[in-house]
């Protein structure tokens, strides 16, 4: 079995991740949360990329812990917003804002703005550091509306009002397998598996 920390305070990532994770090395993979290795440290995210958040977060794990750490930075493209939210998606209507704060701020953005011009985009960016040093990369999008009002049960951010429309459905309706099927963090994290040696962990 070989270890790697998923350095994350995000338990919906952790849900998703550790899903996917299992399903694609059963039996071969442990993955660590920061509570379990006992990682409290804040972690400064402070670059304008989601690339460079994801270094950050990857790296100051990584050196505190000496295991192999991925990250995902992620965050929702608004094309009518020129492309915010973005990287500031977490604290989008102020720091410390809860998932319904940051969602009545997108509705209010958007008001009387018609369904053709609320296309959208959720992206994913994992970022690996090895043992050896190495750095990995892999990145995912995934494209869609934002509805005007909540539609479903699932409660990770802005899942509630982003629809996905191949699925008629929006992301907050679909459950783990599916969301992972089709979602930015699942083609990350596919293309993540296709870059990264197992026996390099
Ligand atoms: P960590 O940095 O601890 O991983 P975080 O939630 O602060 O957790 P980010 O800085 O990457 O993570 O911010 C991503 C935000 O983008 C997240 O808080 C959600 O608001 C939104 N987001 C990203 N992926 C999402 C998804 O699959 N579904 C819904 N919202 C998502």
């Amino acid at each position: 079995m070989k270890t790697i920390v998923f350095a994350t305070n995000n338990h919906h990532k952790v849900t998703e991740v550790a899903g996917f994770f299992e399903k694609h090395f059963p039996g071969k993979l442990i993955i660590k949360t920061l509570a379990q290795i006992g990682f409290s440290d804040e972690i400064i995210e402070n670059t304008e990329t989601f690339e460079g958040n994801a270094l950050q977060k990857a790296k100051t794990v990584s050196k505190a812990c000496g295991l192999t750490v991925i990250a995902d930075d992620s965050g929702l493209e608004v094309d009518y917003l020129n492309g915010m939210p973005g990287v500031y998606s977490a604290r989008y209507a102020g720091e410390g804002c809860s998932s319904q704060d940051n969602i009545n701020k997108l509705l209010s953005e958007l008001e009387g703005v018609p369904m053709e011009k609320r296309t959208a985009r959720f992206v994913s960016v994992i970022c690996a550091c090895l043992l050896n040093e190495e750095v990995i990369y892999a990145k995912g999008c995934c494209e869609g509306v934002i509805l005007t009002s909540k539609r479903g049960t699932g409660d990770f951010g802005y899942d509630p009002v982003f629809y996905y429309p191949p699925l008629q459905k929006s992301f907050a309706e679909l459950d783990l397998d599916t969301k992972n099927g089709i979602s930015h963090r699942g083609i990350a994290l596919r293309q993540f598996v296709s870059l990264f040696d197992i026996s390099k962990a």
